[in-house]
């Protein structure tokens, strides 16, 4: 069976943990903190999760590990089968991973481990991002799903991302940055499934274990 490794505070191991649940594929989940431990470096080279065991060997990258998922499992698709239209929902995961959350994550330190981000990083940040918003604004369709009418890998990505860049801005700006995207109505219609419910009283739990493990 395949093992989920990492903890449910990550938005990357939500991720992986959504698809796994709507694809509806066993799995078990092992508690790792990314601790940088030669134990966690053994599996995961950048000691990053999530990462998952699989008979076959260990797979780290969420999207590595959902384009995985999707090859292995086809039984219950969470990809398109016309090429492009699976290529726009990959396009959408790219482009929200690394021209918005990846750059919001510059901000997290200061939003939520009470760290300070310099003015230099949070003012090239901010440029960034308005002008990323913008792009993904004409990209993402939330139609009712992030690419169209049906739900794929990109909303697994979509929904632990976004909500973490709307708060982390709202932090440290004041401003939510995504507020003229519909991010709240897109959540709130998929925190109606159960697979999402799941993940949200999981984090929820596992933030309170990870504020335990601070003091
Ligand atoms: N590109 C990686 C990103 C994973 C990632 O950044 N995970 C964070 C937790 S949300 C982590 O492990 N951080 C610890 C570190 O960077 O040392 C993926 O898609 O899996």
């Amino acid at each position: 069976m395949i093992k989920l490794c990492g903890f449910a505070l990550s938005n990357y191991y939500n991720k992986v943990k959504l698809a796994l649940m709507e694809k509806e594929i066993p799995f078990e989940e092992e508690l790792v903190w990314a601790d940088r431990s030669p134990a966690l470096l053994a599996k995961s080279p950048l000691g990053k999760v999530p990462y998952i065991e699989t008979e076959h060997g260990v797979l780290c990258e969420s999207q590595v590990i959902n384009d995985y998922l999707e090859a292995a499992y086809p039984q219950k698709p969470l990809m398109p089968a016309d090429p492009f239209a699976a290529a726009k929902a990959r396009e959408l995961i790219v482009f929200m991973e690394l021209h918005l959350e990846l750059v919001a994550r510059e901000l997290y330190g200061q939003a939520f481990f009470g760290g300070t981000v310099s003015e230099e990083i949070k003012t090239r940040t901010q440029k960034m991002l308005v002008r990323n918003i913008k792009a993904f604004a004409n990209m993402a369709q939330f139609a009712p799903f992030i690419g169209g009418a049906e739900m794929t890998l990109a909303d697994c990505a979509a929904l632990v991302h976004l909500p973490l860049i709307s708060l982390a801005t709202k932090i440290v700006y004041g401003e939510d940055m995504l507020a003229a995207l519909p991010v709240r109505a897109y959540t709130d219609m998929l925190g109606q499934r159960t697979t999402v419910q799941k993940v949200n009283a999981d984090r929820k739990a596992n933030q309170a274990l990870a504020a335990a493990r601070q003091k």
